[in-house]
């Protein structure tokens, strides 16, 4: 049993420990990104990411996430229990270390297990430490309960300045009990003069821990919720691993063939792929390095790829499905309507940029070449069927981008015939502003004549474009691309495109965007709402790099009007919200008015322009791709087949006014 007590404190390595987490309160933001939202729950993906470690190396099975009504959380698993003795380098105990010295991770553990972990572990326990008023850790082990409590203290001197304590062991590490468990515990309260909101989000800790669970084949996560306005709590754990992933990514989607699951291991590199078509046009491929998201891909993926495409090719040949004079399909070809996850193993991953977003190993893309190459040859002879199904899906896919490209050509080139026709209805639509100024230019894109008239008329005609549509947009989900652009597209679709300058498909170039922003403006009611995810959805599957470069942003007319006959003329308040319109009535006393707005249509020029296109007053929101899985997911939900789910989503996450009358 190990006993220490506060006066360690004040030893001569400690002080020096002091000035490591002092630097952490200084720049939280070199250490978690941030002091917002997103850094607040970095420290629990700090804290997770150890217990994430013991899973990798074998002796936990078990992770439970507990949100308490304070904004503390507490992270729990059941692995060994970190070391309790005197750390050699430090002189004091393993977990003292563990959350008093900054980068402590890798100085614990021998070396042993941990081989395959998602970083350095324990790097970013002290962090949360340095980053929490009070933080505490039990540990389970040989029998004891080991307990722990560091705080942080600061205290004015008597010369007037501040004397920062960050994270000081206020406790040694005590034995406080006994136990048949193994497993740690760590509680830590975020500290609010750090963190400018304390509430941890539960659907973001929960996404997280899906996809987790996802990737950590039979392990369970428990999340739970004490928090009185949002008691809940969920178990993840799923037997079978990223192939349920897929039965979840494709769910309310009509899928080709039964999910294909392969997991084995090549050179030290342990691969898992799962994949199946869907009547989808695109690609979507999700991977991951030890469990973390390669967002930005790397050498497994192009090694994936590169397999994937050759293997198929070869079949192809072999079994006559690709002629003499036909040239190979390419990996877009094969791609269309490919869901997959990716998800690897290795010891010492190299990243090539500070994120960790873009794997540079190059024996992972020979290990998984290899592997997957391997396993889909088997995979084709044995399963004829599906093979020439998806050879088939590719050929007629490449037949359609052949069709295309003569469409864009078309498109573009305005002396080739019916032209003509799209031109004039275009100028009817479309008002461009006076100059041409893609790095300032704004597009909004309005429903309804009515509205378009307004933005039209409130609009500064320097920089704002207006592109009325009639009806609604075509749901593009439902579409083959030709249906969508082309002689044979959809008009208000071919005129978003040409509109945007950026071409469409191969031909896209998010360059050649005539806009800075493009601004989605609808009606604040259902049909608006709808109309609103139409067009994300368009923008989602033909033109992701725009929202990916922050061009895409949705308009938020006011609610309300709140006013009242002034000596000289209206006095006028807009309202967002029901609080705003609360606060409305107060400011203008006795005998104001109300007025809802049902559409955009209500408000006159002036109006449209004071409260939703000036730049200096209006509230846009900007679309946003963070969560790819997520965004695809609910893209499927709201476009798919199955109407529950859609009806479920709409009612959660749309804002629309309900009809009184
Ligand atoms: F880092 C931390 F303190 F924040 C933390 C660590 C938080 C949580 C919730 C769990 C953990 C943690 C650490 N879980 N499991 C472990 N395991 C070890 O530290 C460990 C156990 C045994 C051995 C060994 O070689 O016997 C080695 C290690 C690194």
């Amino acid at each position: 049993m190990s006993q220490q007590n506060a006066s360690v404190a004040y030893n001569e390595e400690d002080i020096r420990v002091l000035k490591g987490l002092t630097a952490v309160r200084v720049r939280p933001g070199m250490y978690i990104g941030s002091t917002g939202s997103r850094g607040l729950h970095h420290l629990v993906w700090e804290i997770i990411d150890n217990s994430k470690d013991e899973v990798l190396a074998g002796h936990c099975n078990t992770i439970k996430v507990n949100i308490h009504k304070n904004n503390s959380i507490t992270v729990e698993d059941n692995g060994r229990g970190i070391p309790t003795g005197i750390n050699k380098d430090e002189g004091i105990p393993t977990p003292t270390v563990v959350f008093t010295v900054l980068h402590a991770g890798g100085k614990f553990g021998g070396g042993s297990g941990y081989k395959k972990s998602g970083g350095l572990h324990g790097v970013g326990a002290s962090v949360v430490n340095a980053l929490s008023e009070w933080l505490e850790v039990e540990i389970y082990r040989d029998g004891n309960i080991y307990k722990q409590r560091f705080e942080y203290k600061e205290q004015i001197q008597p010369d007037g300045t501040l004397d920062q304590q960050v994270g000081i062991a206020v406790t040694g590490l005590e034995v406080v009990g006994n136990t048949r468990r193994h497993g740690t515990r760590v509680t830590f309260k975020p500290d609010a003069k750090v963190f400018g909101n304390l509430s941890i989000q539960y659907e973001v800790l929960r996404e997280r821990m899906k996809d987790t669970a996802f990737l950590m084949k039979g392990v369970t996560f428990h999340l739970i919720d004490e928090r009185e306005e949002n008691k809940q709590e969920e178990t993840f754990h799923y037997a079978e691993g990223i192939k349920a992933f897929i039965d979840y990514l494709n769910d309310g989607k009509y899928t080709l063939h039964p999910t294909v699951y392969f997991e084995g291991e090549k050179d030290n590199v342990e691969v898992e792929l799962a994949f199946q078509y869907n009547d989808n046009t695109s690609e979507n491929l999700l991977s991951y390095v030890n469990t973390i998201p390669t967002i930005d891909e790397g050498t497994h993926v192009s090694g994936f790829r590169n397999a994937f495409t050759k293997v198929l090719n070869d079949y192809a040949r072999k079994n006559g499905l690709l002629k003499k004079n036909d040239k190979n399909l390419s990996g877009n070809d094969y791609r269309e309507g490919l869901m997959a996850v990716l998800s690897i193993r290795m010891e010492d991953p190299q990243f090539e940029s500070q994120t960790k977003e873009k794997l540079g190993s190059e024996e992972a893309r020979s290990a998984v070449e290899s592997y997957i190459g391997d396993q889909m040859n088997y995979f084709l002879e044995e399963n004829p069927d599906i093979a020439r199904l998806i050879i088939d899906r590719a050929i007629e896919s490449r037949k359609i981008k052949e069709e295309i490209k003569k469409a864009a050509e078309a498109l573009r080139n305005p002396n080739k015939k019916g032209k003509k026709k799209a031109k004039r209805t275009i100028s009817e639509k479309y008002t461009p502003p006076s100059k041409k100024d893609a790095d300032r230019n704004e597009l909004f894109i309005v429903e309804g004549d009515s509205a378009g008239g307004s933005a039209i008329n409130g609009r500064d005609r320097n920089f704002q474009a207006v592109l009325s549509l009639r009806g609604k947009p075509i749901n593009v989900e439902k579409k083959k691309i030709y249906e969508v652009i082309g002689p044979n597209g959809n008009e208000e679709i071919n005129t978003i495109v040409e509109v945007l300058g950026t071409g469409i498909g191969d031909d896209f170039n998010a360059n050649h965007c005539s806009f800075d922003k493009i601004v989605v403006m609808t009606d604040a009611d259902y049909d608006g709402s709808h109309i609103q995810i139409l067009l994300l959805t368009l923008f989602y599957r033909y033109f992701p790099e725009l929202i990916k470069r922050g061009k895409v942003f949705i308009a938020q007319p006011p609610l309300y009007k709140v006013y009242k006959q002034g000596k000289k003329g209206q006095d006028i308040i807009y309202a967002w919200t029901e609080e705003e319109r609360m606060e409305g009535m107060k400011k203008l006393g006795k005998q104001v008015e109300i007025q809802r707005y049902k559409g955009l249509g209500e408000m006159n020029a002036e109006q449209l322009w004071d409260t939703t296109m000036n730049p200096a007053t209006r509230k846009l929101i900007q679309v946003d791709l963070a969560e790819a899985a997520e965004a695809e997911r609910i893209v499927t939900i709201l476009m798919g087949d199955k109407v529950p789910p859609r009806r479920d989503w709409i009612e959660r996450n749309v804002k629309f006014v309900v009809e009184e009358e």
